[in-house]
């Protein structure tokens, strides 16, 4: 663990499928160098071993680009690594026992669809909260209703933690997003499925960073 310091500007979740045929280390990198700001391993229906071995890997090239590590889910893993932080959503374990367990220094997100539950994460703790989703994606569709642009409006009213949004955003919507209230995107397709991966980052980055220079 390195510190609890973090940009959520652009953030990029892992997911195997999303990179198709293509390495997903290769396209992290290519990633983080385009600007990428946090990284979150979220890796499902794999075996300990093969996520903890591609987890090092990613937790090698973030810090190269001294950029936060996240674990989704897994405080085993998170420990295991000796990654900077956890990524808990409402039906994981709780974030009181969480943070008791993994200390002040460790970076948590939450993921919430609801204003109560924005409260909620702001009041046990949580260094930042991502709304979940924003839009209907295909990447993931076990999701609660999407909370929408005024969903997340009315969630950026009711607390101060950084907010990050996830679900469905591109460049053709990351604008409106941050717009919204949203301090950073968190993508998958928008990075990994994008034909040319450092481009797509860095014209996120700079969509995301003008719109809120723009807002100021
Ligand atoms: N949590 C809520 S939506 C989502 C996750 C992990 C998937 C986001 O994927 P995409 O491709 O950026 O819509
Ligand atoms: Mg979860």
């Amino acid at each position: 663990m390195q510190n609890r310091s973090f940009d959520p500007t652009l953030y990029l979740v892992t997911d195997r499928k999303a990179c198709g045929d293509r390495k997903m280390l290769k396209l992290v990198e290519e990633a983080l160098s385009g600007g990428v700001t946090m990284l979150q391993l979220r890796d499902k229906n794999v075996s300990d071993s093969e996520a903890l071995e591609l987890g090092r890997e990613l937790q090698k090239i973030c810090r190269c680009y001294d950029v936060p590590f996240i674990i989704n889910d897994r405080i085993d893993w998170m420990q295991t690594l000796g990654a900077d932080g956890l990524h808990i959503g409402q039906h994981d374990a709780r974030l009181t026992d969480v943070r008791r367990m993994l200390g002040p220094d460790c970076i948590i997100g939450v993921s919430v669809s609801t204003v109560e539950e924005a409260v909620a994460a702001e009041r046990h703790g949580a260094d930042y909260i991502s709304v979940s989703p924003v839009f209907d994606t295909p990447t993931k569709t076990d999701t609660p209703q999407a909370a929408g642009l005024s969903g997340l409006t009315a969630i950026r009213r009711a607390v101060k933690t950084p907010l990050t949004a996830i679900g469905g955003i591109d460049e053709s919507n990351a604008a409106e997003v941050v717009a919204a209230g949203a301090d950073g995107i968190a993508v998958i397709r928008a990075i990994l499925g994008a034909p040319h991966v450092a481009d797509a980052a860095r014209r996120l980055l700079e969509l995301v960073k003008k719109t809120q220079s723009e807002l100021e």
